[in-house]
C-alpha cells in the first residue's frame, strides 16, 4: 500500500475513534462540547497519533496504539486552541476554520482547551487499564511532555522572546520544548506501547529520532509561514513576523532554514537505523513531514 493511502486510513481511524471518548454535541453544556468538536474536527493532519502508530509498528504487539494517539491529539488540540487566544498569538484562523475563540468566545475557548487536558489522561486510563504499568508509563510520559519543562515552558519562552534579537540557543530551546517534545513523546509512547522497557537504550534512541524530527518539523513550519498562502496553510501566513517571533528565518534566512530541515531529517533517519524493527512507514512519514506543504 502506498504511504498516502496508509496515512488516509490512519487519519480516518483516528477521527472515528474519538467518538468513543468525546462527549456528544448534545451533552451539557452543549456550547463547550460544540467548541471542543469544532477545534478537534477542523481538519488537523493527526501527525502525532500517526507518528505514535508508526513507532508502534517498529515492534508491534497486540495493544491498540490508537487511544494513546487520541490522548496526544487532545493535548495538541488544547495547545493550539490556547496558542491562538488573543493573549497569546491572537490568530483568527486555524486548520482552515475560524479559531475557537473567534467561532465561540474567549472564555469558551479557554474552557474547551482546559477540557482536553484531563480527557487525554482519562483516555489513557480507560484504554490501558488491563496493562497498568504501561498505562502509568504513558501517562507519566505525556504529563512530563505537556508540562512546564516542555510544552508549556516552550510556549512561555516563545512569548517572552517576541521582539527580542534572535539567538540560536534561545531558538533551539523554544523549538525543542514547544514543538519537538510532543513529536519525541509520540515516538516514545508508540515504542513503549510495543512493550519496550521504559528505561531501555532503544527508547532513548527513538527519543533522539523524535527530537531531530521535531526540530526539522519546526524549521519546515517556519519556512511554510513565509512561503505559503493563508489558504494553503489554513492559518494566517506570515504571522511569525507580525508577532515578532524568533524563527530560523529571522535568524538565518530561508536558504539556511531549508538546509537545516533536511539535515535534521537526515539525522533522524540515521539514528532510526540503530533502533531497527519494521521502520518503513516511519521513514516514509519522516520524508512526508519534510516535504509537506501545509
Ligand atoms: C498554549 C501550552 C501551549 C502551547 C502552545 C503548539 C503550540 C504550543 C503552539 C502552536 C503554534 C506552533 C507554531 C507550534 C509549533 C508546533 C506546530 C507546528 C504545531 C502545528 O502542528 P500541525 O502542523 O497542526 O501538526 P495540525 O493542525 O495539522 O494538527
Amino acid at each position: 500500500m502506498i504511504f498516502s493511502e496508509k496515512m488516509k486510513i490512519w487519519q480516518n481511524l483516528i477521527n472515528s475513534s474519538f467518538d468513543q471518548y468525546l462527549p456528544n454535541f448534545d451533552c451539557q453544556p452543549v456550547r463547550l462540547h460544540e467548541a471542543m468538536r469544532h477545534s478537534l474536527f477542523a481538519g488537523g493532519k493527526r501527525l502525532r497519533p500517526i507518528l505514535l502508530m508508526a513507532a508502534h509498528e517498529l515492534f508491534p504487539n497486540e495493544l491498540d496504539p490508537v487511544p494513546a494517539g487520541l490522548a496526544l491529539e487532545c493535548i495538541h488540540t488544547y495547545s493550539l486552541i490556547h496558542d491562538d487566544l488573543p493573549s497569546m498569538d491572537n490568530s483568527d484562523l486555524r486548520r482552515g476554520q475560524p479559531t475557537c475563540h473567534m467561532k465561540f468566545d474567549e472564555a469558551t475557548a479557554v474552557l474547551a482547551g482546559d477540557a482536553f487536558q484531563p480527557l487525554a489522561f482519562e483516555i489513557l486510563a480507560k484504554a490501558y487499564k488491563n496493562t497498568p504499568t504501561i498505562a502509568i508509563d504513558l501517562m507519566h510520559m505525556l504529563a512530563e511532555t505537556a508540562g512546564s519543562l516542555n510544552l508549556v515552558g516552550g510556549q512561555m519562552q516563545d512569548l517572552i522572546s517576541e521582539g527580542s534579537v534572535p539567538n540560536e540557543k534561545n531558538l533551539l530551546y523554544i523549538h525543542s520544548k514547544k514543538t519537538a517534545a510532543m513529536i519525541k513523546a509520540s515516538l516514545q509512547m508508540g515504542f513503549r506501547l510495543g512493550g519496550n522497557g521504559k528505561n531501555s537504550d532503544k527508547l532513548k534512541l527513538i527519543g533522539e529520532v523524535g527530537e531531530a524530527l521535531g526540530l526539522a518539523f519546526q524549521a519546515v513550519d517556519d519556512l511554510l509561514d513565509v512561503s505559503s498562502t493563508t489558504s494553503e496553510l489554513g492559518k494566517d501566513a506570515d504571522h511569525d513576523k507580525e508577532c515578532g517571533k524568533i524563527t530560523w528565518i529571522s535568524l538565518k534566512g530561508e536558504r539556511e532554514a531549508r538546509k537545516l530541515a533536511a539535515e535534521y531529517t537526515k539525522k533522524a533517519h540515521e539514528i532510526l537505523k540503530s533502533v531497527g524493527g519494521n521502520s518503513l512507514i516511519l521513514q516514509e512519514l519522516m520524508n512526508y513531514m519534510l516535504n509537506r506543504n501545509y
